[in-house]
């Protein structure tokens, strides 16, 4: 009986700490700055990199080019098409948020995300997200719709330090 009891508390915990964390990543201010960088204006623009999502004939996602470098203080126009015939999401963030986050659609997979990092398409559909990438470091993009980075949607985005 104590012992269930504990474990019912340990979920509740959990479970707020989850719902607490969720609302500070998915309300916050578009203007924050993140580790990866923030938000920039496409007339700032240094140049467009092209990313396209698909599915394969052997059931595998991924993404093209299947690795992302830029430089410390650039501006990237990502300009990303969903070739694909199911939905997918293009987010970048630092592996450790992208495992949290990852954690997250697991656990609610009708999660709605307006953050700046992230867009999310229907098949065939295509869109552009204009960052600024302010801080050197290795971090991750990703596909966060449940079972797609298993199947292939990741890879390393390297900012180089110049
Ligand atoms: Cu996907």
């Amino acid at each position: 009986m104590q012992k269930r009891l504990l474990i019912a508390t340990a979920f509740a915990t959990a479970l707020v700490a989850t719902s607490a964390s969720a609302g500070g990543k998915h309300g916050g201010g578009h203007e924050d700055e993140m580790a990866i960088g923030k938000a920039g204006k496409a007339a700032a623009a240094d140049r467009t990199i092209e990313i396209t999502m698909l599915e394969t004939e052997d059931g595998d996602m991924l993404f093209e080019p299947s690795k992302i470098e830029v430089k410390k203080g650039e501006t990237i126009r990502f300009v990303i098409a969903n070739d694909g015939v199911l939905e997918h999401e293009f987010v970048m963030d630092t592996p450790e948020a992208v495992q949290e986050h990852k954690l997250l659609m697991e656990k609610f997979p009708e999660m709605e995300h307006a953050d700046p990092n992230a867009i999310r398409l229907p098949a065939e559909e295509a869109g552009d997200i204009v960052w600024t990438f302010s801080k050197a470091g290795d971090f991750q993009f990703a596909c966060l719709i449940p079972g797609h980075y298993e199947m292939g949607m990741h890879g390393p985005l390297t900012v180089a330090s110049r």
